[in-house]
């Protein structure tokens, strides 16, 4: 632990990246406009996988510029990125070989951005990492979450119900667990073989019981003994399950003092690209969060969220221009 934390506790600034195929509609459904997180869009609107499919086979980000994502990171003094590999929704946005919900079998895009973004992180010495969902999978119907079309436990019950399920509904964990053996496992094995990523981001642990947590941890170790593990893999409260902790997404005045931590402040309120959601902080306030970040001794993970068509969201680049022009002056390099 000791030595695979070190590159994360001088990194101190990163970029958090949401982008997927529910960055194509942007928070807008049938003409309407979606609450809350646009990443959440097919759970929110019970969104079946066919019709899923049909949204993906739209998703063609061919304004995609690795090169210029890691440029974007880099002037802005970020040190780290890491890229939702696959969200909730169940679909790789790499080339997986384990599950063809997948941008290379069901985009007109055909390409594997993950591979370009690792190489160009990799020219510009930014680490770089996967946020995987490995406990909601809304594609797989033995995963917990999808309840609008499977017997699933956990989806329109809200982000934060269905706490215990496994407990509420026993008969139902096989399920779960063959969905962690069939696809979480061999997809996190498969970014790791890969890629060969800096670190792996997990998220919405309390979805699986903590032993079908730990197994994926196990499952982790057994093949990659240097890949940093953010907290939320199993219980955050818990560090021992983790290499270091992550506070509540929001809720930024409640920074810790102690130990290995980081927070994941968005630009807006939504993670993923949202249309409607002009919530943006201003360049002061991010500058604020760094510095106090840095002054507890925890990490700042920036998120921002991609357009479908491969480009940044013009509002995300002021405050990435804004921050980077202040690092200029005053940041070290
Ligand atoms: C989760 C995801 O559901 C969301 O889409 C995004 O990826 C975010 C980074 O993580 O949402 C959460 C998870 C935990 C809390 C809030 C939102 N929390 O602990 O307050």
């Amino acid at each position: 632990h000791d030595e695979r934390i070190q590159w994360w506790q001088q990194a101190r600034f990163g970029m958090f990246i949401h982008w997927g195929v529910y960055s194509l509609p942007g928070g807008e459904w049938k003409g309407k406009k979606v609450e809350g997180y646009a990443e959440h869009l097919m759970r929110k609107e019970k969104i079946t996988r066919a019709d899923y499919l049909v949204l993906a086979h739209q998703f063609n980000p061919v304004l995609f510029n690795a090169d210029e994502w890691a440029r974007h990171a880099k002037e802005a003094g970020m040190k780290y990125m890491i890229i939702t590999s696959k969200h909730h929704d169940g679909f790789a946005m790499y080339d997986s070989k384990v599950s063809d919900f997948n941008i290379m079998q069901q985009t007109p895009y055909k390409q594997d951005p993950m591979a370009a973004l690792s190489a160009a992180c990799h020219k510009y010495g930014i680490k770089f990492g996967f946020y995987y969902s490995h406990a909601f999978d809304w594609e797989h119907p033995d995963a917990p979450g999808n309840d609008w079309e499977y017997t699933n436990p956990g989806g329109d019950k809200g982000l934060h119900g269905a706490i215990n399920w496994f407990n509420i509904h026993p008969e139902l964990l096989p399920k779960a667990q063959k969905y962690v053996d069939e696809k979480a496992i061999p997809q996190i094995k498969e970014l790791l073989a890969k890629y060969h990523p800096d670190i792996l981001w997990f998220d919405t642990p309390s979805k699986l019981p903590l032993s079908e947590n730990i197994r994926i941890l196990k499952a982790i170790r057994e093949v990659d003994t240097r890949v940093v593990v953010n907290g939320r893999l199993a219980r955050n409260s818990n560090l021992s399950f983790g290499d270091y902790k992550n506070t509540a997404d929001r809720p930024l005045e409640f920074f810790p003092v102690t130990g290995d931590w980081e927070a994941i402040p968005t630009t807006n309120e939504s993670y993923g690209y949202h249309k409607f959601d002009n919530s943006h902080k201003p360049v002061s306030a991010f500058i604020h969060l760094l510095a106090k970040a840095a002054s507890r001794g925890g990490n700042l993970l920036m998120n921002i969220g991609p357009k479908g068509d491969g480009t940044f969201d013009s509002k995300d680049l002021v405050i990435l221009k804004g921050i980077g022009a202040w690092m200029e002056k005053n940041g070290q390099s």
